[in-house]
């Protein structure tokens, strides 16, 4: 057995908190444990993911502190509008900041609303008690001007950074001003990306980017195709994880481990193995993007005897859809394939966005689902308001759907299974 690596120096030189951080692993590494490795008859494949995990702040980490020694930039975001391939392209590491723990905030209430939704209290309280290493490798940090919170939070924000941070304009309508306004941020984000790395960006680098963020992508596509098959081959759960390590892995590494885990789910699927009986209920979630450590729903609908079969969502197929030509011998042709592909993204903060709800159906038939849950976080206005519409559609598509508002608490788990599970007997065929 090899000694495990001693990282609290890489950690103290990053400037973390290390008695806070110690907390924050504790408790991770005890859900983790309660929630993924309890779970049975799991791929093997997903071993890599458990092994990710376990280093989640240790060993990629070091990656990204060896990374930038070899001159590389690293670069965080928080949303699925901040495009990978244009980070790959300037020789930066691309890093997800979304935090999906109730960790530090009652600092964070000090400098936001207690109305504020948990996701943007959560990176706050990461950053305040100084416990994501992530954040405090980032030499960019690229914040997206969409939602409210966000957009307001960033003002904050954007001096509690260490490294420089970016506002990025985004439209909030799908016309042809707001096309431009999503190449506009673009061609700014270029210009940041060039100057931090000192790198221009060019054809065959951005080529080279949108290459191996499409393979990743296609990947996912892979994952969440073979995911229709009854009965279902991998846990809600074990494909969010594979959903959520997207946003932090080397790209390359993380294709290849999807592409394994494939091949192990075709073979279960010829085999007719699966993680529970053809009979079990199926639910699609649709909603707000789970962050790591965010298990909360996917746990409680799973172990109220019900399997997750696929998720419109940015941390899912709402984040994964669509790939980005690479025709174009110009880098001005290809941000606008860029876009093209980036547009089609169908968030909540856009208006109107009814393509939003007819994926979520869309989806939810393609996985043969019984149900769909929409989860939407307190105080987070875009999915809340859109609940209603997305419930309309997909019931009269003719399925059921269960509305569920909730946070990172755990206060309101016993009150939510209740829910969830009536919800399970009355789509049990
Ligand atoms: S593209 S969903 S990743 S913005 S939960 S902070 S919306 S109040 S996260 Fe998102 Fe990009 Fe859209 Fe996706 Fe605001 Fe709602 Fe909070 Fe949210």
């Amino acid at each position: 057995m090899t000694e495990a690596t001693d990282y609290r120096p890489m950690w103290g030189e990053l400037g973390l908190d290390l008695e806070k951080h110690d907390a924050l692993l504790g408790v991770l590494d005890q859900v983790y444990t309660d929630v993924y490795l309890a779970q049975k008859n799991r791929p093997d494949g997903m071993g890599y993911f458990d092994f990710v995990m376990s280093e989640v702040h240790g060993l990629r980490i070091k990656e990204l502190v060896d990374a930038k020694a070899a001159g590389k930039i690293v670069v965080g975001s928080f949303c699925v509008f901040v495009p990978e391939e244009l980070v790959l392209a300037a020789n930066g590491v691309n890093v997800g900041l979304c935090a999906g723990a109730d960790f530090g905030t009652e600092q964070a209430e000090r400098y936001l609303p207690r109305n504020t939704c948990a996701l943007i209290k959560s990176f706050f309280g990461f950053s305040l008690e100084k416990v994501c290493p992530y954040l405090e490798s980032c030499d960019l940090v690229v914040g997206e001007n969409t939602c409210d919170g966000k957009k307001k939070a960033y003002e904050t924000f954007k001096d509690m950074t260490k490294g420089e941070f970016m506002a990025l304009d985004m439209p909030n309508t799908k016309s042809d001003e707001g096309h431009t306004v999503l190449k506009r941020a673009y061609l700014d984000l270029v210009a940041a990306l060039e100057r931090v790395s000192g790198k221009a960006i060019t054809v065959d680098s951005l080529k080279a980017g949108i290459e191996t963020v499409n393979k990743k992508r296609a990947a996912m596509h892979r994952l969440a195709k073979l995911r229709h098959a009854t009965p279902a081959p991998i846990s809600g759960l074990d494909a969010l994880l594979a959903n959520q390590v997207f946003f932090y892995d080397n790209p390359e590494r993380f294709t290849d481990s999807v592409n394994k885990l494939c091949d192990e789910l075709e073979q279960r699927i010829e085999k007719k193995i699966g993680v529970a009986p053809d009979t079990t209920p199926r639910i699609v979630i649709s909603g707000c993007p789970m962050a790591v450590p965010n298990w909360k729903l996917p746990s409680i609908i799973e172990s109220a005897g019900a399997v997750v079969v696929g998720e419109e969502s940015c941390i899912g197929e709402r984040g994964t859809q669509n790939l980005v030509s690479t025709d174009g011998e110009s880098v001005d042709r290809l941000i606008e394939n860029l876009v093209d592909r980036y547009f089609t993204i169908d968030c909540a903060v856009f208006t109107p966005n009814p393509t939003r709800a007819e994926h979520a159906l869309q989806i939810a038939r393609d996985t043969k689902a019984d149900g769909v849950i929409h989860y939407a976080l307190q105080f987070c206005s875009p999915y809340q308001m859109e609940a209603p519409l997305l419930e309309r559609h997909v019931e009269s598509g003719g399925l059921p759907v269960l509305r569920i508002d909730t946070d990172y608490s755990q206060e309101d788990v016993g009150q939510l299974r209740t829910r969830v599970e009536a919800f399970i007997e009355q789509i049990r065929h």
